[in-house]
C-alpha cells in the first residue's frame, strides 16, 4: 500500500517554498504526493525580488480538485497558500464533499506584493470557512497573533494562550510558531493537542527567516499522519526534519536562502 500525501497549494517560481517545497517534503518522506496549484507567485528580480501573484480561476482549482480526488482516495490534505477569497470558498466546497482523516493548515495570510486590504479579506474567510475544517493548524507568529487577537507574544505563555484561542475556532491541533521571532536562543514552537501542550525548542539556527520553512514544516506533518503517525510524533518529525533542511539550506542568487528538504 502507498501513503498518498495530497497538497492544495501555490506555485513559487523559484520553487523554495510553495507546492514546489510540499512535494519535494513528501518525497523525501516516502509519501506519494500530488497537488492542486491555487496560485503562481513569480518573484520580480527587477523590484527588489517582490511577490508577482497569480491566482487560478476558481473553476479550474474545482477541476484539479475533482481530478486528484477522484483518482485516489484520499484522507490526508495539506493546505496552503490560498491567496483570495475566492479561492478560499472554492476549496473549502471542495474540502466539505469527502470526509479527512487529517486537514493540517498553513494558514498563509498574505505575502509581500499583495494589497495589505486584502490579507483582512483572506483572514476572514480562511477563519470561518478552513480553520473549523482543519486538525492540525499551523500559524507562523505573525498569523498567530492575527488568528488569536493578541498584539504581543513575546513569551513561550504568551504563545500558548494564543494557541489555545486559535483551538476555539476549530481544530483539533495548534502548532504555534514563534521560530526565530520568539526573543531567545531557541527557535520555539508550541504544540497544542487538545489539552496537551509540548513545547518543541531547538537552538535557532542564524536569526534570519529561511524560505520555505513553513511550508516544508506542514507538509512534513502531512506526511506523516499519511504514513500513520499521531499528532505530537508527526510534529516532532517534522519540526527535526525541518531543522536540518535549515541547517542545510540552499544559497542561490537571490538574496534569501531556502530549506533544503532531506538535509
Ligand atoms: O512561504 C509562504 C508561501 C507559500 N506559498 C507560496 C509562496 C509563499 C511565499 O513566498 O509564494 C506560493
Amino acid at each position: 500500500m502507498v501513503d498518498l500525501a495530497y497538497v492544495i497549494a501555490g506555485s513559487e517560481a523559484t520553487g523554495g517554498a510553495g507546492i514546489q517545497a510540499d512535494l519535494r517534503t513528501f518525497q523525501e518522506l516516502g509519501a506519494f504526493g500530488l497537488g492542486t496549484m491555487t496560485c503562481i507567485v513569480s518573484f520580480d528580480p527587477a523590484d527588489d525580488w517582490n511577490h508577482r501573484f497569480f491566482p487560478v480561476p476558481a473553476e479550474i482549482i474545482a477541476q484539479q480538485m475533482e481530478a486528484a480526488t477522484t483518482a485516489y482516495e484520499l484522507d490526508v490534505v495539506k493546505i496552503g497558500m490560498l491567496g483570495t477569497p475566492a479561492t478560499i470558498d472554492v476549496v473549502a466546497e471542495g474540502l466539505r464533499r469527502q470526509p479527512w482523516r487529517h486537514v493540517v493548515l498553513d494558514p498563509v495570510l498574505i505575502c509581500k506584493g499583495q494589497e495589505p486590504g486584502a490579507a483582512l479579506d483572506t483572514d476572514t474567510a480562511l477563519r470561518e470557512q478552513v480553520l473549523p475544517l482543519a486538525t492540525v493548524v499551523t500559524p507562523n507568529l505573525f498569523e498567530t497573533k492575527t488568528l488569536s487577537g493578541m498584539d504581543t507574544i513575546e513569551t513561550v505563555e504568551q504563545l500558548t494562550e494564543a494557541a489555545r484561542r486559535i483551538q476555539a475556532l476549530g481544530p483539533r491541533a495548534v502548532v504555534a510558531k514563534g521560530g526565530v521571532e520568539l526573543p531567545g536562543d531557541d527557535a520555539v514552537d508550541v504544540l497544542l493537542d487538545g489539552d496537551e501542550v509540548t513545547v518543541l525548542a531547538t537552538p535557532k539556527v542564524g536569526n534570519e527567516r529561511v524560505a520555505g520553512a513553513g511550508c516544508t514544516l506542514a507538509a512534513a506533518i502531512a506526511a506523516e499522519l499519511a504514513k500513520g503517525r499521531e499528532v505530537r510524533d508527526a510534529v516532532t518529525r517534522a519540526k527535526e526534519f525541518v531543522t536540518a533542511g535549515i541547517e542545510g539550506r540552499v544559497s542561490g542568487k537571490a538574496p534569501f536562502t531556502v530549506v533544503r528538504q532531506g538535509a
